[in-house]
């Protein structure tokens, strides 16, 4: 039987994850401080960041430095030493690092390790050989992505993920460049299979085998900011943005559009992070405002994504609930999922005011590991639907900035009573459709 994940993608064993929340309390998870390490904001009249890093981190072990994003470092520390950087005048904040994963359901790191992705989705759904003719997705037929003459040729995409599987047969031509911002690896190949099915749903080629995405015509750029396991930290995933923001329009670079299918808890300030010292949320509005446009998963907790980060960020990226569809078309008449009648929202789906838009999130067929494919269900198979979409109007509309790129796909949205319904009545969102992109 097909299992379903979350976010980001859950293999069916985490669903007793809230169980064991209750039992083992201190057991790390999405959202929670990462103990020991830090991220250092400077403040932005530094001028001289090197030297500056230089001499605080004198006591430190460096894990990351950025220069893009944000000026400043994260490091493992002591929390006196962390204190004393505080009182520098040039830094303007020091902020506890905190994890994110591709599987936030109160799901603990040892469980996404004892449960990897990878095996789970492989074992339930299988894997087909790469002869097999091209199928387009169900996601990709429901929001009218196939056969368009615009695919998305000239944007570049960046998927900010666990890597991709950079040899597959129907993504190594699309990907131009990338970096890890995993800790002891320079390789940005996907171990997980979490960042190629994201790659998928947005760029795989319009071949004679496996799947097609949104925007075939789009250049990948693989940001690995999560581990084989789907693990990170906000400092790798600001090493991740810092990495976009510095190949972003403003920066003479080419990168308009950044997929973010991953996440912990967090909330918003909607002032990039200056009145609660957030520096995950400063770092995306700097990425914004260097000229991309930044999409991320709601989340996969059933619940207010006002405390999901980054898809609280109401002020930065455009979020994404997961639409439950099972037979590529709107109206309602294909056979019920696991997650819900076909066209409503998926059940795990989380919701609330901060999310823009849904799209098709359950049992989406996709790019694999080991040239294989795979069918897996999240917010994390949603957002790419739109990351595409937003590639898609990018390419006709070059210099739309991120709101307007969001306030386009809203608009030609499908609302309630028009294809799906909303039985929950959580989902006012429109859900995507791109036939006149
Ligand atoms: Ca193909
Ligand atoms: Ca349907
Ligand atoms: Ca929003």
């Amino acid at each position: 039987m097909v299992r379903k994940l979350w976010l980001i993608a859950v293999p069916a064993a985490l669903i007793t994850a809230s169980v064991l929340l209750f039992a083992s309390p201190h057991e790390a998870r999405a959202g929670d401080v990462v103990p020991g390490q830090y991220i250092v904001v400077f403040k932005d009249s530094v001028a001289d960041v090197d030297s500056l890093e230089s001499r605080l981190a004198v006591h430190a072990v460096r894990l990351a430095s950025f220069r893009n994003a944000m000026k400043g470092f994260a490091a493992q520390m002591s929390a006196s030493d962390a204190e004393n950087l505080q009182r520098d005048p040039n830094v303007a904040y020091v902020a506890e690092d905190r994890l994110v994963s591709i599987a936030d359901s109160g799901a603990t790191r040892d469980e996404i390790r004892n449960a990897p992705l990878s095996a789970t989705a492989r074992r339930d759904v299988g894997t087909t050989a790469l002869t097999v003719a091209q199928k387009i997705p169900t996601g990709v037929d429901r929001i009218n992505a196939e056969n368009k003459s615009n695919t998305g040729a000239g944007v570049n995409v960046a998927v900010i993920d666990t890597g991709i599987l950079t040899t597959h047969p129907d993504l190594k031509d699309t990907i131009v460049g990338g970096k890890s911002c995993v800790s002891g690896t320079s390789s940005y190949i996907d171990q997980n299979g979490h960042g190629t099915h994201v790659a998928g749903t947005i760029a795989a080629q319009n071949n004679t085998q496996g799947v097609v995405g949104v925007a075939p015509g789009v250049k990948l750029w693989a940001v690995r900011v999560l581990d084989r396991w789907g693990n990170g930290t906000w400092s790798s995933v600001i090493c991740g943005i810092d990495y976009v923001t510095a190949h972003a329009p403003a920066n003479g670079g080419p990168i308009k559009v950044a997929n973010l299918s991953l996440g912990g808890g967090g909330s918003s300030d909607n002032n990039c992070g200056k009145t609660n010292n957030d520096p995950l949320h400063a770092a995306i509005c700097r990425a914004r405002d260097a000229g991309v446009t930044i999409v991320a998963a709601a989340g996969n907790s059933n619940a207010n994504a006002s405390g999901f980060v980054p898809a609280a960020y109401d002020d930065a990226v455009i979020a994404v609930s997961a639409l439950a569809d099972s037979d590529g078309k709107p109206g309602g008449t294909g056979a019920s999922t696991g997650y819900g009648a076909d066209d409503t929202f998926a059940t795990f789906s989380n919701y609330g005011s901060t999310v823009d838009i849904g799209a098709p999130g359950v049992n989406i067929y996709s790019t694999w590991l080991n040239n294989s494919y795979a069918t897996i269900s999240g917010t994390s198979m949603a957002s790419p639907h739109v990351a595409g979409a937003a590639a898609l109007y990018l390419a006709m509309h070059p210099s739309a900035v991120w709101s307007e790129v969001k306030s386009a796909l809203q608009s030609v949205g499908e609302s309630a009573g028009s294809g799906h319904s909303d039985p929950s009545g959580k989902h006012p969102e429109p859900v995507l459709r791109v036939d006149t992109l």
